[in-house]
């Protein structure tokens, strides 16, 4: 009898710690949703059927959730009176088909397992799913973040990178994050896929003379797509060589001048920053590695677990 109490007593222990507070796991769905890794992984199929764009879309969207009140989906917010997190200035650029891919994940997911799956982990896992679908590498998600109860479009300046940072700023908004140079350099490898609007960079190649970081042919190819006065709503691919594949052709590209923003070129250009971009432009396999592990990393930031905010029914709205 004693003996079976301790050992409830320890059973008990154990799946506090498994579930423990503030802690998330890979297999936290798999008594209350089994199979939602797969119907996450068929609903962004389906949408990246219909549009590339759902690739940087949604890897994007993720990035600014996480920078902002953490991963907790605060970023899929729609407020009536416009100030939300998403109403903000620097989210201006973020793609519509970021949002409908996790409303349509978590319309799918919310068919088999009701209010059960959370908004941010829908969002985490399609930010998997779409690096995959651009054939880049694979990892396990963890899981058992709680959607925020706070959007504020105010709470968004300061609190993302610029492209115009130099090294230091970019160290500081990361490790802010918890995020190393290191993370931050692998992560900077996003940019391999998706668009910038021209009136990111455009002072690089409108201010005299040419920022001399710049190759001179790729600055002139710039010029071309991005003349003076165009239309703000033109985009262009951020990796000019393989824009569709997410490679380390994004390392490549900065050792050849071909860096997109300042905060982009500069991690070659920044001796201390060089070795890894050195490194990663060289060996794939290091880029996917260290890129893996600061996805992972990135998830984490300002999670909300246990009772802590809520799962959200509708990721554009709070229940209440
Ligand atoms: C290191 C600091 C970073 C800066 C300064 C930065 C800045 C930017 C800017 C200015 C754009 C262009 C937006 C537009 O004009 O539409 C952009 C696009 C993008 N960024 Fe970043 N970013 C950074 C890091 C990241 C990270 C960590 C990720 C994801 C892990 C990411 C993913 C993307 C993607 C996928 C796009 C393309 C979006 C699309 O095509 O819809 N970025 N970024
Ligand atoms: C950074 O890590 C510390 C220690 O694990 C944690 O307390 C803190 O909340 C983390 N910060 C963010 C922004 O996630
Ligand atoms: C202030 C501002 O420019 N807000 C924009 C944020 O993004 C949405 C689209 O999701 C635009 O409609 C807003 O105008």
């Amino acid at each position: 009898m004693e003996f079976l109490r301790s050992g409830l007593v320890l059973l008990m222990v154990f799946m506090i710690l498994q579930r423990g507070e503030g802690q998330l796991v890979e297999n936290f769905y798999s008594n209350t949703c089994p199979s939602v890794e797969s119907i996450v992984r068929q609903a962004v199929s389906t949408k990246f059927s219909q549009t590339f764009v759902t690739i940087p879309a949604t890897l994007r969207l993720f990035f600014h959730d996480c920078f902002v009140e953490g991963c907790d989906a605060s970023v899929m917010i729609s407020s009536p009176n416009g100030d939300a997190e998403k109403d903000a200035k620097d989210n201006l650029s973020l793609a519509g088909d970021g949002f409908d891919t996790v409303i349509q994940a978590k319309q799918a997911v919310e068919q088999q397992c009701p209010g059960v799956v959370s908004c941010a982990d829908i969002l985490a896992l399609a930010a998997r799913d779409v690096v995959v679908l651009a054939g880049g590498p694979s990892w396990e998600v963890e899981l058992g973040r709680r959607d925020g109860l706070i959007s504020q479009a105010s709470n968004v300046p300061g609190n993302l990178p610029e492209p115009e940072f130099n090294l230091v700023q970019l160290n500081t908004i990361f490790a802010r994050n918890n995020l190393s140079q290191f993370d931050m350099i692998a992560l900077s490898g996003a940019h391999t896929v998706g668009f910038s609007h021209c009136d990111r960079f455009a002072d690089r190649i409108y201010s005299s003379p040419v920022d001399p970081t710049l190759d001179p042919n790729y600055a002139q190819q710039l010029m071309e797509a991005c003349p003076r006065n165009v239309d703000p709503s033109i985009a262009i691919n951020m990796d000019p060589e393989t824009p569709q594949t997410f490679d380390n052709v994004y390392y490549q590209n900065l050792v050849n001048g071909k860096g997109l923003f300042t905060s982009d070129q500069v991690l070659f250009t920044d001796s201390a920053s060089q070795p890894t971009v050195n490194d990663f432009a060289s060996n794939p396999g290091n880029f996917n590695g260290a890129f893996i592990t600061a996805m992972r990393k990135l998830g984490r930031v300002g999670v909300k677990t246990g009772n802590e905010g809520e799962i959200r029914l509708d990721c554009t709205r709070f229940n209440s």
